[in-house]
């Protein structure tokens, strides 16, 4: 327990808060961020609050100091998380991982990379090549994917516009010998960027080719010169104004420049009696068609250099037999909840995936304090939560859930506006204790859910304006035939689906939402089961200032990341528990019967007899290998009277030294 830093501080831990509600909650956490104290524990969670300014904690002496240590021997940091999760990995040969949770500008990319370097400053100390070559290589996808996956917001300065999951593969010595990265990406808003040097030279250290490199170029071109493309309506039709341009486009996606025109302004749709035919774009859909492109081109870019970063750092000629059992670490650095004045589709997949997380945390949190007390064969206290099942059943179910009624919508064949979808979702979900939703002026909100945690973070509203066109894919499939047929290999590599003809195009086209969906099932299945390490950042104010803590900014994050309810939890059951022989080590000076040696049989009496002597034999339980501590109180008094008597110690042994004694 890291009562280390002093009082004035704040309590470090907020399990040792007198009371659990969000007033001292607010005070704690207050006072830590003004005493440039950004990190506090809740258990083994980590809160973090962004400093918006340099902070000197973490250098080398600091890694020194976490390394191998147990969480409460030292203060909240993100490495005392980051070892806790490597020892359990090293240790237990047990699958880990880190969550990292916030709203925009909260802190989290930060926190993943300096997860990443304590990661890789702690491991391989005998500095080995290839594992050296390994862990450049996972920190230099880093700076790849922030390239091009962030863009300046007014929200965030550097804003990952993706989400972000990073396997790292171990070894059993604990040595990093590969990784692999899934993105999430949601918003397909272009970045328009321009390739630094270091990104060139990490894009080169990861070992993409100079035709590779090329390409990108290419594309981040094309993407350049169609942001600037106009159209114009003469007499009869719609035409490119400035026909360089699509030369221009041709020449970059080494494609005819015909061909670019044609998919600018036609598009080719299959009839009812299945006859084939080109179609004129109105000069909107011109538009729409050519933004849709622009985003597709940067989407498919994205992903195409993720895939090719995990074929450079996928684990190869791994042998268990040789090199034993293959550990992992994940990194999730992922959007955290978003509710605004307007919130839409996007907002909604956002809050989607963050109840499935949040259902993941309550589910494995309280799991695993069931299994440890199993194990040590100790009585578990059920405590109530809500469970968010619910909640995620409303989006996600199959036939009436938000999405599948969004789908079918989209997927009728006729006029479905956006107003006639939510009337069908009000016909479905309108007895869902969850569901509202209410007409305001033109456009229509949804609102879903959850007083999921007490006090209850605000339900989400969505306007259902544009949800439609969202969750369609919106590209014609000419685009995709047009970059399909492209000679440069590494565009074609990238659209496989331009192959297909218009007739060959599935009927049923997995929608935004459901891809989205999947990819989240698959997320959470993936980190279910792993042992989970969680970091939740706060933003302390909307001006970046690392002098103004907003109330109730930072009041609505702590209650709608749960985090009164994380204390809640943890204290109801036991919220420390240490095995006999380290609790021993730590406390025994406090005791007259255990210092400097007890004699008794067996460690557990020993702890006995300190619990004892201090009173508090019922605020514990005795496991099979661990004390179990109800409230932290307890440790606290032993901490404060083991930090009282460490003085009085020293000068006792410096006595002793100098033969005094
Ligand atoms: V977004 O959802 O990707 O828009 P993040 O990732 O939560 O967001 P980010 O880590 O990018 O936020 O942090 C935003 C900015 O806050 C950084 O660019 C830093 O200027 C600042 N920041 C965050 N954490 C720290 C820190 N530990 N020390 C110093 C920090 N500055
Ligand atoms: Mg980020």
């Amino acid at each position: 327990m890291a009562e280390l830093e002093g009082l004035e501080f704040g309590k470090s831990d907020f399990v040792l808060l007198d009371e659990v509600n969000m007033e001292q909650f607010m005070e704690n956490l207050k006072l830590r961020f003004e005493k440039a104290r950004i990190y506090t524990f809740i258990g083994e969670v980590v809160v973090s609050v962004n400093p918006y300014k340099q902070m000197d904690i973490y250098g080398k002496e600091a890694i020194d100091a976490y390394r191998g240590r147990e969480l409460y021997e030292n203060p909240p940091h993100l490495y005392a998380v980051a070892d806790a999760a490597y020892k359990a990995m090293k240790r237990r040969a047990k699958d880990t991982c880190i969550v990292i949770s916030g709203e925009s500008g909260a802190g989290k990319t930060e926190a993943s990379k300096y997860i990443m370097q304590y990661i890789a400053a702690i491991t391989n100390p005998s500095q080995r090549a290839e594992v050296e070559s390994v862990k450049n290589v996972l920190l230099k996808s880093n700076c790849v994917l922030e390239a091009f996956g962030n863009a300046k917001t007014n929200r965030n300065d550097n804003s990952s516009r993706f989400g972000k999951y990073m396997d790292i593969n171990f070894n059993f010595n604990g040595d990093p010998t590969g990784g692999h990265i899934n993105n999430y990406l949601l918003e397909k808003s272009v970045i328009y960027l321009s390739l630094s040097l270091a990104v060139l030279s990490a894009l080169q250290v990861i070992g993409f080719s100079e035709e590779e490199i090329d390409s990108i170029y290419r594309i981040l071109g094309t993407i350049l010169i169609l942001g600037n493309l106009q159209f114009e309506t003469d007499s009869e039709s719609v035409q490119v104004v400035g026909l360089e341009a699509v030369s221009h486009i041709a020449g970059l996606t080494t494609t005819k420049p015909d061909n670019v025109t044609k998919s600018l302004l036609f598009r080719t749709v299959a009839t009812g009696g299945g006859e084939v035919i080109e179609k004129g774009h109105t000069e909107k859909e011109a538009c729409f068609g050519r933004d849709a492109f622009a985003k597709a081109l940067y989407e498919r870019l994205f992903c195409w250099i993720v895939a090719r970063i995990n074929a450079v750092i996928e684990v190869k000629d791994y042998n268990p037999v040789l090199h034993g059992k293959n550990t992992v670490i994940g990194v999730l650095d992922i959007y955290g909840f978003e509710i605004f004045e307007n919130n839409s589709f996007e907002q909604f997949c956002i809050n989607y995936c963050n109840e499935k997380l949040q259902q993941l945390f309550i589910e494995l949190i309280l799991r695993q304090e069931q299994d440890e007390y199993q194990r040590e064969g100790i009585t578990w206290q059920h405590i109530d939560y809500f469970n968010n099942q619910i909640i995620v059943d409303l989006v996600e179910q199959p036939h009436k859930g938000i999405i599948s009624v969004l789908d079918e919508a989209c997927l009728t064949v006729g006029k479905v506006t956006d107003t006639i979808c939510l009337e069908s979702m009000d016909a479905k979900l309108g007895q869902h204790p969850h569901y509202t939703s209410r007409k305001v002026g033109q456009t229509s909100n949804a609102g879903m859910g959850p007083p999921t945690w007490e006090p209850g973070p605000p339900t989400g509203e969505y306007s259902v304006e544009g949800f439609l066109d969202k969750n369609k894919d919106p590209l014609f499939q000419d685009f995709k035939r047009l970059m399909y047929n492209s000679s440069n290999p590494v565009l074609k590599e990238m659209w496989p689906d331009g192959q297909l003809s218009i007739t060959e195009v599935t009927k049923r086209p997995l929608t935004a939402a459901t891809l989205f969906k999947n990819s989240i099932v698959a997320l959470v299945d993936k980190l279910g089961c792993k042992e989970p390490y969680y970091v939740r950042c706060i933003k302390p104010n909307e001006m970046k200032s690392p002098v103004l803590f907003d109330d109730a900014r930072c009041q609505h994050q702590v209650a709608y990341l749960g985090l009164l309810e994380n204390v809640r939890v943890r204290r109801a059951g036991f919220a420390y528990r240490q095995p006999y022989a380290r609790f021993l080590q730590r406390y025994k000076m406090t005791c007259e019967y255990t210092w400097p040696n007890h004699l008794m049989e067996t460690d557990r009496e020993a702890v006995e007899a300190i619990v004892t002597q201090h009173g508090f034999q019922d605020d514990v339980a005795y496991g099979h290998t661990k004390l179990f501590v109800r409230t932290p109180r307890s440790l606290f008094t032993l901490e404060q009277e083991r930090a009282a008597l460490i003085p009085i110690l020293v000068l006792f042994l410096q006595k002793v030294w100098r033969g005094a004694l």
